[in-house]
């Protein structure tokens, strides 16, 4: 039988299929092969001995969350309480756009705040969306069903972010549990524990904890390059092919970041990763 593994505890793998849901364990060459089954694989598996089979081709997969065939991020970002995290949003956008998911920010706290920084976000969003990121809000919940349709969705950001309490409203009988005291004490210390898929509006959303720490590794300084839709897309007008948008001249980037056309924060945010990667290496 063919199933897609929706959840993991230790060694046992919850199956669904044909909208039943079974419980296997992985077979011993799994673990010889170094083959680790993941949340988001469709399997084969043996629905009277409870045995996994085999692991179908994965379209991706990712280490913390623990999640294959991903579609979709919404990369939930609090404006407020927790302020809004630039570094954390551009880190999540350029890691997850590099694994082929496609980013969906999510700005969450609206109502905390007040008319200047609410015109302020106003200009930050549309800048995002005229790079060509999309965007949503948590309080246009009703755009969420046409989102989520048919795809794998994970949710990533930090902690207190809102995570959960946006699953909750999009899909009340699932009542994850939320958190005021974690986020407050603000030491990383997720209120979601486990990764696990969840059936939402005709698609699949993993709420997870631990997707605010993701970082470049196995991923090129080019990649990086490549995967800011700006520093890409401009690459073309810079005078050298290769331009990394340092130190080289004719670089149209550093051009566009003067004029302010291109977001202080996203360049800086930007060297700042070339500069991590760099550092990794020693
Ligand atoms: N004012 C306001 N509070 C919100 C909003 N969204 C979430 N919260 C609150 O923020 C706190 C943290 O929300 P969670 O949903 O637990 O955050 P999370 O991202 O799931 O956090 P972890 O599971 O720890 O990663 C809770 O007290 C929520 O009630 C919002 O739009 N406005
Ligand atoms: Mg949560
Ligand atoms: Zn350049």
């Amino acid at each position: 039988m063919e199933g897609l593994i929706i959840k993991n505890i230790s060694n046992d793998y919850v199956i669904l299929s044909n909208g039943r849901t079974y419980l296997c364990k992985p077979r011993g060459k799994f673990r010889y092969h170094g083959l680790s089954p993941l949340v988001g694989d469709v399997v084969d598996f043996d629905d009277k001995e409870k045995y996994l089979l085999k692991i179908h081709e994965r379209k991706n997969c990712l280490v913390r969350p623990s999640v294959s065939n991903v579609d979709q991020a919404i990369i939930v970002a609090s404006v407020k309480n927790p302020d809004l995290d630039t570094y954390l949003l551009d880190k999540l956008l350029t890691v997850v756009s590099y694994h082929r998911i496609s980013p969906i920010i999510c700005f969450t706290k609206l109502d905390l705040l007040d008319s200047d920084e609410r015109e302020q976000l106003k200009n930050y969003i549309s800048y995002y969306q005229k790079q060509g990121y999309s965007v949503v809000t948590n309080q246009n919940i009703d755009k969420f069903s046409a989102l989520l349709e048919g795809k794998i969705t994970v949710l990533a950001g930090q902690s207190g972010a809102g995570k959960s309490s946006l699953l909750n409203r999009i899909s009340p009988e699932l009542n994850l549990k939320t958190n005021e005291i974690s986020y407050a004490l603000n030491r990383g210390k997720h209120t979601t524990r486990h990764t696990e898929l969840y059936s939402v509006l005709g698609g699949y959303v993993v709420d997870t904890p631990g997707f605010s720490s993701v970082d470049f590794r196995g991923i090129e300084k080019i990649s990086i390059r490549d995967n800011m839709n700006e520093m890409f897309h401009y690459l073309e007008y810079c005078k050298y092919r290769d331009c990394m948008h340092i130190k080289e001249d004719g670089c149209f980037v550093k051009n566009l970041v003067e004029k302010g056309e291109i977001l202080k924060s996203r360049y800086e945010n930007y060297l700042h990763f070339i500069l991590e990667k760099e550092e990794e290496k020693r």
